[in-house]
């Protein structure tokens, strides 16, 4: 199990449509248990491929919030939202890959998710709640989408200088 670095905003694979995979390989069991492992240790509830700069269609949640019930991790492959409610909900939004930063989004409250589990069994699920939130959030990264783009341009482009002041302290010797 390898813990992977994750991207900071801006960087071009943050911004790209990843591809879809093909057969559920070894290989590919395994990036689904890394990016857990790298979730995990964040701590997030939630992480994309593109965000650890793998282009794939592959994400994973784990939005189990209670102290003390089991954990749920999910990896999806290919995931593609089926239905979306008319009803939405607001959340307060963060993200692994633009640290610190929080803003309230709109998103449907309720959506529908069809996608290849890591034994290559076509799998569709109803989500709501956070999972809902969660996991449309993970679906924009696949198509190179953060929540800063739904904030307002004057709003982003503050958060966007932030996190290129914290890149340059990050490589400074
Ligand atoms: O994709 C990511 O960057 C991980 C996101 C997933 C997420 C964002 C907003 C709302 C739900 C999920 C988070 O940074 S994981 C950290 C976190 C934990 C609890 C609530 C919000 C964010
Ligand atoms: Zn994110």
């Amino acid at each position: 199990m390898t813990i992977r670095p994750i991207l900071i905003h801006p960087d071009p694979r943050l911004k790209t449509v990843a591809s879809p995979v093909g057969d559920i390989t070894d290989e590919l069991r395994q990036l689904g248990r890394d990016m857990l492992e790298t979730m995990y240790d964040a701590p997030g509830i939630g992480l994309a491929a593109p965000q650890i700069g793998v282009l794939s269609r592959v994400l994973v949640m784990d939005c189990i919030k209670e102290e003390g019930a089991a954990p749920r991790p999910m990896i999806l492959f290919n995931p593609e939202i089926t239905w979306s409610s008319e009803d939405v909900s607001t959340y307060e939004e963060g993200c692994l890959s633009i640290p610190d930063q929080y803003a309230e989004v709109d998103r449907p409250a309720e959506v529908e998710v069809r996608w290849i589990d890591e034994n290559g069994a076509p799998r569709e699920e109803h989500f709501k709640g956070l999972w809902a939130t969660c996991v449309q959030h993970e679906i924009d990264h696949l198509n190179g989408k953060l929540f800063i783009d739904y904030l307002k341009p004057m709003r982003r482009q503050m958060i966007t200088r932030k996190m290129q002041k914290l890149k340059r302290e990050r490589t400074r010797p």
